[in-house]
């Protein structure tokens, strides 16, 4: 068997590395079920949303031409974006205005993704979306009328931050309207990343605002444990802050001495630490207290 390891390895890695075959990807054209106002799901969480080819926008005397496009979507698109996690296989489309466009989504991850376009006549499109959604890897279609004006649309997935991580595009009916933020490959960050500091550097810089914190002893002005804030109207030196302090100066030496050498996320950990045992003991002191002057009859 160990023998024949040297062999059967590249195969294994060739089989894990092919793409999805046709047979994987599942889909959903065939079994949508039609739920009135162009919303379509079936059984399998297939969905689309926002499907009309009929109903021309305002503008449009009739439909200027009839497209159809694929959509690929999945983490490997993303790859040669830096940082991203999910993408699209493009990132722009273009059509003329009242083009009659059917969107077939392929989503190749074994997750959900969706083509959501947002901004569309909402007398048409309810909340002024068309979308397609699916759990992968599964093919679903649909098909929507676009405005006649000029303007740029985002498409993107709407799972929670699969567009932060990737998954966004422009759809420009016409010559558009400007181009969007934070598209991958396309335009400019809305917030620009910092990649200047190397991870070294950083880790340096942690540890030695951790090392400083572990020696620096517990001041009113910078207390370890939460102070209760003062009201304007409330003394300046309430009952609830007076209590803080004189437990931030009495452990301050302990804290000291038992933080130092210790990472930033260690000292959190052993602060909630601290305060789960303080807790415990607090309700069993009340607890006792109340059981003697209370005592049951
Ligand atoms: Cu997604």
């Amino acid at each position: 068997m160990v023998k024949l390891l040297p062999f059967t390895t590249p195969i294994v890695v060739m089989l894990l590395s092919t793409g999805l075959s046709a047979a994987e990807i599942v889909d959903h054209d065939g079994i949508l079920m039609n739920h009135g106002d162009g919303h379509l799901m079936d059984m399998d969480g297939g969905m689309v949303m926002g499907q009309n080819s009929e109903t021309l926008p305002p503008g449009c005397d009739s439909v200027s031409e009839t497209k159809e496009i694929t959509v690929h979507a999945g983490h490997k698109y993303a790859e040669k974006f830096p940082g991203r996690m999910f993408a699209f296989d493009e990132q722009e489309y273009k059509f003329k205005p009242c083009t009659k466009l059917t969107v077939h989504f392929i989503n190749e991850d074994r997750i959900r993704h969706q083509w959501m376009m947002h901004g569309l006549p909402k007398n048409i499109y309810n909340k002024g979306m068309f979308h397609l959604e699916v759990t992968g890897p599964a093919k679903i279609s649909g098909t929507l009328i676009l405005p006649s004006n000029d303007k740029t649309y985002l498409v993107h997935c709407d799972i929670a931050q699969h567009m932060e991580k990737g998954m966004k595009a422009q759809l420009k009916v016409g010559k558009g309207d400007g181009d969007l933020p934070s598209i991958p490959g396309l335009t400019a960050n809305a917030i620009a990343d910092d990649y200047n500091a190397t991870l070294p550097e950083l880790l340096s810089i942690a540890s030695q605002a951790a090392a400083y914190l572990a020696t620096q002893p517990i001041l009113p002005a910078t207390p370890l444990l939460p102070v209760a804030p003062i009201a304007t109207k409330d003394p300046a030196f309430s009952g609830v802050t007076f209590i803080g302090l004189t437990l931030g100066l009495l452990i301050a030496p302990f804290l000291a001495k038992r933080f130092n050498g210790m990472s930033t996320s260690e000292v959190i950990a052993t602060l909630f630490d601290f305060l789960k045992v303080g807790t415990t003991f607090a309700v069993k002191q009340v607890s006792n207290l109340v059981k003697r002057y209370f005592p049951k009859n």
